[in-house]
């Protein structure tokens, strides 16, 4: 078919010339777009302030076990933070028991001292916490922590909340909402709608009944349901029974399983637990309640148990035993993120393989600039639009707004690379073309793939 004329180079120039000046604006217009389009944050482990907040803020008592974790404090007690300031100040001269005595001042105190002013705070985690400071309106070149300090205590969560989604651009904070923890399993027992906040979905996570059935099977006898070690018929009906009530009560959008590198599924009759539970118990509820289920495969639990949830390691991962789980179940659907680097390419690979498979983020070790750029480069060349680039994991709220910014920069530059290559090839993307693959990548994604 013959080219419109408009769209033909002006006279004199060369088509190359017309498709760089294309480029030139195209990264700006693909800069505009992901800047401009709101995220559905797919995981996070952030909370409304019915769930309790140590920090009360303006007008409030705290909660000392309260899951809601804002302010500068929890910033810089971030469990990424933890694990780097004991490679500063070792155990040897601060044991792990002494740290974890400290209050949570104190131990901010400590961290902001060795990582912030004897040393420049370089590291992805450390910079978040400065890009974090900075577009909240307070001046991290003034390295004044009483000050923030003093700004935080004038705040409240409810309100923070609100500004930090808006700064960050966020519509939607998907929760992690863990069953077996006991804190969190009493506030949704409590307080059956401890959970409705429209800014919040609620996830069902449940590491236990797939990585380790026997203890599991005892909670659930403890919690009234006649599960045993045991996967008799009777056993999994009761745990189903667990499941769905679960489901109802947190509203679940999906559910989630965190894995260790060492799992492997092989086929629908294997005898191991884990994938007898997956076939028999979660599977079949979750076809039934059409809603995903979300594996993060790969860190090696506690690795050194005295950094607390900053001691687990990475392991490579089984990628093969996420395609069996795709082909043996067409009529589920799956996430998947893993936390090898070494894993990604191969995870990319099962994507093309299984349309119900959907890899999600770059997580944890992996969210760091060099990896992202890689991780989510790839992904494009092998998936096009179809993945969902990244998630937060925000465990502090105002952590939203770094890891949105610093992800957004990466993610932009690669998309304008890449439409830039486009265009050199022929094919110029408009600037609604554009808009509307950016919304795929950070919200229409997942939202199709939840409604399916
Ligand atoms: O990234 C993290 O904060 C980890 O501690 C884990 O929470 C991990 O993301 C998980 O969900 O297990
Ligand atoms: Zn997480």
């Amino acid at each position: 078919m013959a080219v419109d004329s408009a769209q033909q180079p002006s006279a004199g120039a060369t088509s190359d010339d017309a498709a760089g000046r294309h480029v030139s604006s195209l990264a700006a217009d693909v800069r505009a777009a992901v800047r401009d389009q709101a995220v559905w944050d797919f995981h996070t482990h952030l909370y409304p302030p019915t769930f309790g907040t140590p920090l009360a803020g303006a007008g409030g008592g705290a909660d000392p076990q309260g899951l809601m974790l804002w302010g500068v404090d929890a910033l810089l007690t971030y469990h990424y933070l933890v694990a780097e300031v004991f490679r500063v100040v070792p155990p040897r001269r601060l044991a792990y028991e002494d740290f974890w005595r400290m209050t949570k001042r104190e131990q901010a105190d400590h961290i902001w001292k060795h990582l912030f002013i004897e040393r420049s705070p370089l590291s992805e985690a450390c910079r978040g916490v400065v890009t974090t400071l900075r577009r909240l309106g307070l001046e991290p070149d003034d390295r004044d922590l009483e000050g923030y300090r003093r700004w935080f205590a004038e705040q409240t969560p409810d309100g923070q909340i609100d500004r930090v989604m808006e700064l960050a651009r966020v519509s939607r904070i998907t929760m992690t909402n863990a069953v077996f923890d006991d804190n969190e399993r009493r506030r949704w027992l409590e307080n059956p709608r401890v959970g409705a906040d429209s800014r919040f979905a609620g996830v069902l996570r449940f590491d236990l009944l797939v990585q380790d059935w026997p203890a599991a099977s005892r909670r659930l006898a403890e919690w009234g349901y006649q599960a045993t070690a045991e996967l008799t018929t009777a056993s999994v009906e009761e745990a189903r029974r667990f499941l769905r009530e679960w489901i109802d009560r947190i509203g679940a959008i999906y559910c989630a399983v965190s894995l260790t590198p060492d799992f492997r599924f092989e086929a629908a009759d294997d005898a191991r637990p884990g994938s007898a539970v997956l076939a028999k118990v979660v599977l079949p509820v979750l076809a039934e309640r059409g809603l995903p289920l979300a594996m993060m495969i790969g860190a090696k639990r506690q690795v050194n148990p005295g950094l607390g949830d900053g001691g687990d390691g990475v392991g490579l991962a089984d990628v093969a035993s996420v395609g069996r789980l795709c082909a043996g179940f067409p009529q589920n659907r799956f996430f998947c993120t893993m936390l090898a680097r070494e894993n990604q390419h191969e995870l990319c690979i099962a994507a093309r393989k299984f349309g119900n498979l959907m890899p999600f983020g770059c997580w944890w070790f992996l969210n760091n600039p060099s990896l992202i750029d890689e991780i989510t480069r790839m992904r494009v060349e092998l998936l096009g639009t179809s993945f969902i680039p990244q998630h937060s994991d925000a465990r502090v709220l105002e952590q939203l707004i770094y890891k949105w910014d610093h992800s957004r920069e990466l993610i932009a530059a690669v998309l304008a690379e890449k439409y830039g290559d486009l265009a050199r090839a022929g094919w110029r993307a408009s600037q609604d073309e554009v808009r509307r693959d950016v919304r795929l990548l950070l919200a229409g994604n997942l939202a199709e793939f939840l409604a399916d």
